[in-house]
């Protein structure tokens, strides 16, 4: 595990270099969710894949960016699933983006999920790596090496609402969830980056970032390996909650299929039980 954790932390250089040294655009290939890539999308999955081929403990590797699982070492323990760039309608418009990394052990559920890093390029690059089982440390970059911030404890009730999807397309009392807590003073935060939105919310200790199922999507856009289960992991172990619409814990998500998607609702404990309430029984 560590000589993985090692390798992210090689990664993230690489990524936050390509992100400000490499070319924006368009490439001329799509992903297998049918989404055009960035030319940065594709360069940030490569480095992984190299980055990734000579670690012995890791058995196979699934990227966001790809259909298939590549098999690496027989032996292995590990199945390492990840988004490389996650945030790539917003990244030519110089917003702050990420990286996501689920590590597996056993099968690729929820339950099997056994340490997840993420690294936010913004004005700074941070890290939070969370083993199961303990608090997630937070790191930040200085020079060329992450330097630890201190551990993340989320607070009962925060002050952020961070709702995703399109309004239009949201049930009814979706949208009476989500306008109840701006009635209770909550403030809007949400940057269409998944990885600076949960971050703030981690670090500011409490808040609701949501990305429900919709009328046109009822599975919700997010991906249960790559993105779900990862920050479920991280906010579960912070001491808040991370459940999908049926209230059932994300970390007990069963997936299908490498690409499967949840609705998904991350927060304090406070707000995930007023989501408990809006969505009880529908
Ligand atoms: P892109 O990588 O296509 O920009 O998607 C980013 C993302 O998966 C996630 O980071 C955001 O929270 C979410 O999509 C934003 O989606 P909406 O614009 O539908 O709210």
């Amino acid at each position: 595990m560590e000589k993985i954790i090692n390798k992210i932390e090689e990664i993230a250089l690489k990524i936050d270099n390509l992100i400000k040294t490499g070319e924006s655009g368009y490439s001329e290939t799509s992903n297998q969710t049918g989404d055009i890539q960035l030319k940065l999308d594709i360069q940030s999955d490569e480095i992984i894949e190299e980055e990734f081929k000579d670690v012995d403990s890791i058995k196979a590797i699934i990227s966001e960016e790809k259909e298939d699982i590549l098999n690496l070492n027989e032996d292995g323990e590990y199945v390492v699933c990840y988004d490389p760039l996650d945030g790539s309608s917003i990244v030519d418009y110089n917003l702050s983006v990420g990286s996501i990394f689920g590590i597996y052990k056993g099968g690729l559920n929820g339950e099997n999920i056994v340490a997840s890093i993420y690294i936010v390029y913004g004005p700074r690059v941070e890290m939070v790596k969370t083993i199961k089982g303990s608090k997630p440390i937070h790191y930040r970059l200085v020079g060329d090496k992450f330097v630890e911030q201190g551990e993340i404890t989320m607070e009962q009730k925060g002050k952020l609402n961070a709702p995703g999807s399109t309004q239009k397309n949201w049930y009814p009392y979706h949208k009476e969830l989500i306008e109840s807590l701006f009635q209770e003073g909550y403030r809007l935060r949400y940057s269409g980056g998944m990885v600076p939105d949960l971050h703030q919310i981690l670090l500011k200790g409490g808040g609701l970032f949501s990305y429900p199922g919709t009328t046109d999507k009822p599975k919700g856009k997010l991906r249960d390996l790559f993105e779900v289960i990862p920050f479920a992991l991280a906010y579960i172990e912070a001491g808040a909650e991370a459940i999908d619409d049926k209230g059932i814990s994300l970390l007990e998500l069963e997936t299908e299929h490498p690409h499967d998607t949840s609705p998904c609702f991350f927060g304090s404990k406070y707000e995930i039980a007023k989501v408990r309430e809006a969505y009880n029984g529908k």
